[in-house]
C-alpha cells in the first residue's frame, strides 16, 4: 500500500498518538510546558517518526484530519493535567502546524472549536509555526492576528533557519521563539573548529537579545548536553528543551512523571 492510504488507514485505526516532551525553566529545572510531537505506532513497524510521515500527510492533504486530531487530544490533555496536578501541572502546550493548515479557511475555527469542547482556556496553547508557513499570503496573516487576538500565543519554531526571521517578526504577532537546535549544537565546544562555535554563540546571543528588545520570550531547542545548557544559560535562556533535559514520551508516562514531581 502507498504511504498516503496507509495513513488514512491508521488514522482510522487511531494508530497516532500524541508525545509530549518537557520545556524546562533552565534556572530551577522546573517543567513549564510541553511540545506536542505526534508519533505513528505501526503495527509491524513500531513507533514511527514524523519525520518520515508528515511529509506525506502534507502532501496527501490527510494533515488536515491528524492536524485536528493531534490539536484537540493536546488540549484535551493538557486540561486533564491542570484539572488534576494545579500548579504543577504543565502551563501550556505548543502545537505544530504545517502551512497548509495554516492556508485553511477553517483553521482558525478549529483551534476555537478544540479549545472550546475541551475547556481548555486559550493562555494555554501554544501554535508553533515555522517560518516558510508564516511567509505566504494575507489570508495567513488575517488567521495569525485572529489567533492572537483570541489569546492563542504563537512561536516561531526553528527560529534563525528561515528567509527573513527579522523583518517577519515585526509583521507577525509572535509570543515565542524557538532558537533551532543547529545553533544549540556545538555551542559548547569545539575542537576542531573554534571559529563555528564562535559563530553559533553569536547567533544564539542575537536571537536572546532579539527577543528581549521585542518583549517575546525565547526557548532553546536540541539541548543535548549540560555544558550547552550552561551556555545558554549565561547568554540569558530561560527556557530550554532537548533530550538532556528530557526526553518526548506517552502521555502516560508523562503523567507517571508529574506524579512524582508532586
Ligand atoms: O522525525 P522527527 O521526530 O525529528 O520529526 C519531527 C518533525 O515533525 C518536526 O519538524 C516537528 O515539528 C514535526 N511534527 C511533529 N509532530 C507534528 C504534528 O503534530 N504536526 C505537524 N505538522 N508536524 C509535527
Ligand atoms: O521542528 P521541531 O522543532 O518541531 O522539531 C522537534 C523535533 O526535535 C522532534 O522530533 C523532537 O523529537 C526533536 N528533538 C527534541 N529534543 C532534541 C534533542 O535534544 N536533540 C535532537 N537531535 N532532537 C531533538
Ligand atoms: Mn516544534
Ligand atoms: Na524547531
Amino acid at each position: 500500500m502507498r504511504l498516503g492510504g496507509e495513513l488514512r488507514r491508521a488514522l482510522e485505526n487511531r494508530e497516532f498518538e500524541v508525545f509530549y516532551q518537557p520545556i524546562m525553566d533552565l534556572g530551577t529545572n522546573k517543567l513549564v510546558g510541553t511540545e506536542a510531537l505526534v508519533r505513528w505506532n505501526h503495527p509491524e513497524r513500531g513507533l514511527v517518526s514524523p519525520g518520515e510521515f508528515v511529509p506525506a500527510a502534507e502532501r496527501t492533504g490527510l494533515i488536515m484530519e491528524l492536524g485536528r486530531y493531534v490539536l484537540r487530544e493536546a488540549c484535551r490533555q493538557t486540561a486533564a493535567w491542570l484539572a488534576e496536578f494545579g500548579p504543577d501541572a504543565p502551563r501550556h502546550v505548543a502545537v505544530n502546524v504545517s502551512a497548509r493548515q495554516l492556508h485553511d479557511p477553517g483553521f482558525v475555527g478549529d483551534v476555537r472549536d478544540a479549545l472550546g469542547d475541551t475547556g481548555l482556556t486559550p493562555d494555554h496553547l501554544v501554535l508553533e509555526l515555522t517560518e516558510s508557513a508564516v511567509l505566504r499570503g494575507n489570508q495567513v496573516s488575517r488567521a495569525l492576528h485572529d489567533l492572537d487576538g483570541a489569546g492563542v500565543r504563537l512561536a516561531l519554531d526553528d527560529f534563525g533557519t528561515g528567509e527573513s526571521s527579522l523583518s517577519l517578526l515585526r509583521a507577525f504577532p509572535a509570543a515565542i521563539v524557538k532558537l533551532d537546535k543547529s545553533f544549540v549544537d556545538g555551542l559548547e565546544f569545539d575542537e576542531v573548529d573554534p571559529a563555528r562555535r564562535d559563530a553559533r554563540q553569536a547567533v544564539a546571543r542575537a536571537v536572546i537579545q532579539l527577543a528581549g528588545a521585542l518583549g517575546l520570550e525565547a526557548v532553546a531547542e536540541g539541548i543535548e548536553n549540560e555544558a550547552q545548557a550552561e551556555q545558554l544559560r549565561a547568554l540569558g535562556y530561560v527556557y530550554g528543551q532537548g533530550y538532556h533535559l528530557a526526553m518526548p514520551m506517552s502521555a502516560g508516562k508523562m503523567t507517571d512523571l508529574l506524579t512524582e514531581q508532586r
